[in-house]
């Protein structure tokens, strides 16, 4: 990161919207660390004449807390989600969308809601699972759900304290991973609308994207009947055989690619860890490594050495000029 990268918290936060207003969906990529943002922020593709890159950043509870070495469940607390947000605000200018698993209880969101908008945050997302809860990508927890009256509350805590109209409070359905069904999905969502959400997410963990598609279609009436469309958003971490653009033309809003960074990460460490001690030394490894200078140029090592140079220069010009009499350069 460079500190020609600034942005205030104001103008971030109010940029998903933007985003969506402008182009009616946003793409975003997971970042768990300062590093994984600068990527995640920085990555560019050309595409059909055309150069496309992410529209945001998604801080992930699974990620942040595997970065941690942690499990996924409700371990770490918002204490330190919050340290890793910040890490990836300082170095970003991209909107963020927190993962903000259950929210715990209505009062304890209602301060997170508090710290995430202060800090530039764009929205929250939180889960109609009981506190504390397990990772929904494994079939074989616990994936009980909260009372949809306390979680309306949670809703409306969250909503209670936003200062701008810009923050989304969005809630994340999970009746298709706990086995209730899309009929149940879409009574909550009905409920949660009511409560004031600015979106809702609608999660599986199945291979085929059928059930999101199914709650997608029927989204449409259910918006029109209750007057208001929150934003629609999917995370195709299993169903990923669809592409961002079809979750798009089927109504989704906010596409999540939710922990592909962390387990590249994880690929990429554990086959070095194993080549260095196989082969006895880490050339083997270089393969599998990015070059330091990419790591320099990632993190702007590169542009204080080419300040310093320049001091250097300035320095050595101005005592030329004195040592041949004529007057002192001004320091650089
Ligand atoms: C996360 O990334 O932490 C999520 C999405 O909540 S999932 O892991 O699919 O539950
Ligand atoms: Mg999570």
């Amino acid at each position: 990161m460079t500190l020609e990268n600034r942005t205030l918290p104001w103008e971030r936060l109010r940029a998903l919207r933007d985003c969506i207003a402008r182009k009616g969906f946003a793409c975003i990529l997971e970042a768990h660390s300062g590093l994984s943002g600068i990527i995640a922020e920085s990555a560019r593709v050309e595409k059909d004449g055309e150069v496309i890159e992410y529209d945001g950043l998604w801080e992930s509870s699974l990620t942040d807390s595997a970065s941690k070495g942690l499990p996924d469940a409700s371990i770490v607390g918002y204490d330190s989600r919050t340290h890793t947000i910040d890490e990836i605000l300082n170095v970003t200018t991209k909107p963020i969308i927190v993962d903000g698993d259950t929210g715990i209880e209505p009062i304890q969101f209602g301060y997170l809601v508090n710290r995430l908008e202060r800090l530039g945050v764009s929205a929250v997302i939180i889960e109609d699972k009981v506190y504390p809860k397990r990772n929904s990508l494994d079939a074989a927890a616990s994936q009980e759900l909260e009372d949809p009256a306390v979680f309306t509350e949670k809703i409306k805590a969250g909503k209670e304290v936003t200062l701008t109209d810009e923050f989304m409070v969005i809630a994340r359905l999970e009746s298709l991973n706990a086995g209730t069904g899309l009929q149940d999905a879409l009574e909550r969502a009905e409920q949660y609308m009511l409560a004031g959400a600015d979106g809702i997410m609608i999660h599986s963990s199945k291979r085929e994207p059928d059930e999101i598609l199914a709650f997608a279609e029927a989204y449409e009436p259910l918006c029109r009947r209750l007057g208001r469309r929150p934003v629609l958003v999917s995370v195709p971490t299993t169903y990923n055989t669809i592409s961002d653009a079809e979750l798009v033309a089927s109504g989704f809003n906010i596409v999540i690619h939710a922990n592909h960074m962390l387990r590249a990460a994880h690929k990429a460490m554990s086959e070095v860890a194993r080549t260095i001690l196989a082969s006895g030394r880490s050339l083997e490894a270089d393969a599998l490594c990015a070059p330091v200078p990419e790591i320099f140029s990632s993190v702007g090592f590169d542009v204080i050495i080419n300040k310093d140079r320049e001091r250097a220069e300035a320095r050595r010009l101005a005592k030329t000029t004195e040592r041949d009499g004529a007057a002192p350069a001004k320091r650089a």
